[in-house]
């Protein structure tokens, strides 16, 4: 067998779904081909006789998939630094919203921006995350909240992936908060949503989920079920901010619609989890909104164990609730704060972040035939991953095989 290259005496976390825990192997190797991972197992297993254009000594290394970061507000401008400073001095983050602060100053901003001034501000951003391993990110919309402004946020989105060696699934949030020029009208601005400018961006290839954000502050489970109905006609899959400060039943909406994910979940109930569990729904846990928003109902990460949701873990980049640009941090957050376990917390940032954007089949575990989406460690073990506050251990990463 003629391999591209082969990674040698490495130790794997394959994330293998067939092997329990992490999918360990010791003495492994790893091959790759046309960007796709062509073996991976015992180096004992691999064929005698093979050959690879260029064979790479690990001496121990521990070797994962490459990181996913499966739930960002990347494409944004400005920051809103201003806010947090007046959080400290005691408002809330409901208080500055209704105060017209809040998601609708990041809409001025993006407004006013070009789409090349938003893919130079969100490079910085998407570099940090891939300086620690993440080889595919999720970015949403959601600042524009009219055709315009919103076609304009994604473009920039998709333009990441020309502009990097990463992998880039863009979500249409427009249903993320009403938009000023609507002067409180909800009704009529789902109206829009539905007739006009998700169709277009559909239309566009734009988008390759559609989002919603269902909250006493945003929209509410009706006006949701409409955004999401637009969508399945659409062909879209579906992804909902869901029960983070309250619960609106945001869990079953997002099950019911058989949802790739339903996100946050901190106010998430024992029926909620049922229905995420049994439409197959992942939880994604977002630790960096929850510390910076000084939340105090962590997600019921008991409940979601004990019916058997899957559970991924991402940074929630965004200039309000998480200016956060560390997925290593994300999962130690994940581990301090929601009580998940080291397993859990790798298998958010990979399998089952994968499963959060429909990409299982492509990415999120070492498995042949999916792409050589890598991470290659200086550790000792994967626990040291979660560990780590604010060191990288990362030594190298790949990205489709280069
Ligand atoms: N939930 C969040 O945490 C972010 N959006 C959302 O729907 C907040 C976005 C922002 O404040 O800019
Ligand atoms: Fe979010």
């Amino acid at each position: 067998m003629r391999y591209d290259r082969v990674w040698l005496d490495a130790r794997l976390a394959t994330l293998n779904p067939a092997l329990p825990g992490l999918g360990e192997v010791e003495h492994g190797a790893l091959a790759t081909l046309n960007g796709r991972i062509a073996f991976v197992g015992a180096a004992a297993d691999l064929l005698a006789g093979s050959d690879a254009v260029e064979c790479i000594p690990c001496d121990g290394r521990w070797i994962t998939p490459g990181l996913i970061d499966c739930h960002t507000h990347l494409v944004h401008a400005g920051n809103r630094a201003n806010e947090f400073a007046m959080r400290l001095a005691g408002a809330t983050y409901e208080q500055l919203a209704r105060a017209g602060g809040g998601i609708v100053a990041s809409v001025k901003a993006l407004r006013a921006a070009s789409g090349d001034e938003l893919v130079r501000q969100a490079l910085p951003r998407l570099d940090a995350l891939i300086g620690e391993g993440v080889t595919t990110i999720e970015v949403k919309s959601g600042y524009g909240l009219d055709l315009e402004n919103e076609a304009k946020a994604l473009a920039a989105a998709r333009r990441l992936e020309g502009e990097r060696r990463v992998t880039v699934r863009t979500t249409f949030l427009g249903a993320h908060a009403l938009p000023p020029e609507a002067n409180g009208d909800t009704g009529r601005y789902i109206d829009t949503i539905v007739a006009e400018i998700l169709p277009a961006i559909a239309a566009a290839g734009l988008a390759d989920a559609v989002d919603a954000f269902c909250e006493s502050i945003a929209f509410s489970p009706l006006e949701v079920a409409r955004v999401f109905s637009a969508a399945k006609s659409l062909g879209l899959p579906v992804k909902l901010h869901a029960d983070q400060l309250s619960n609106l039943g945001g869990a079953a909406l997002a099950a019911e619609f058989g949802a790739l994910s339903a996100d946050h979940l901190e106010h998430t109930d024992a029926a909620g989890a049922a229905a995420l569990a049994g439409a197959g729904t992942v939880a994604v846990l977002l630790p960096g909104a929850y510390y910076f928003i000084r939340a105090t109902t962590p997600p019921p990460v008991a409940l979601f164990r004990g019916h058997g949701v899957k559970m991924a873990v991402a940074t929630d980049n965004n200039p309000g609730t998480s200016p956060l640009t560390s997925l290593l941090l994300a999962m130690n957050m994940a581990a301090t704060l929601f009580g998940m376990t080291i397993a859990e917390c790798i298998a958010g940032t990979t399998r089952e972040a994968a499963r959060a954007l429909g990409l299982s089949a492509e990415t999120g575990s070492l498995e042949v035939s999916k792409w050589a989406d890598l991470a290659i460690w200086n550790i000792e073990r994967p626990a040291e991953l979660v560990y780590h506050m604010g060191f990288n251990p990362l030594l190298r990463r790949i990205w489709r095989g280069q």
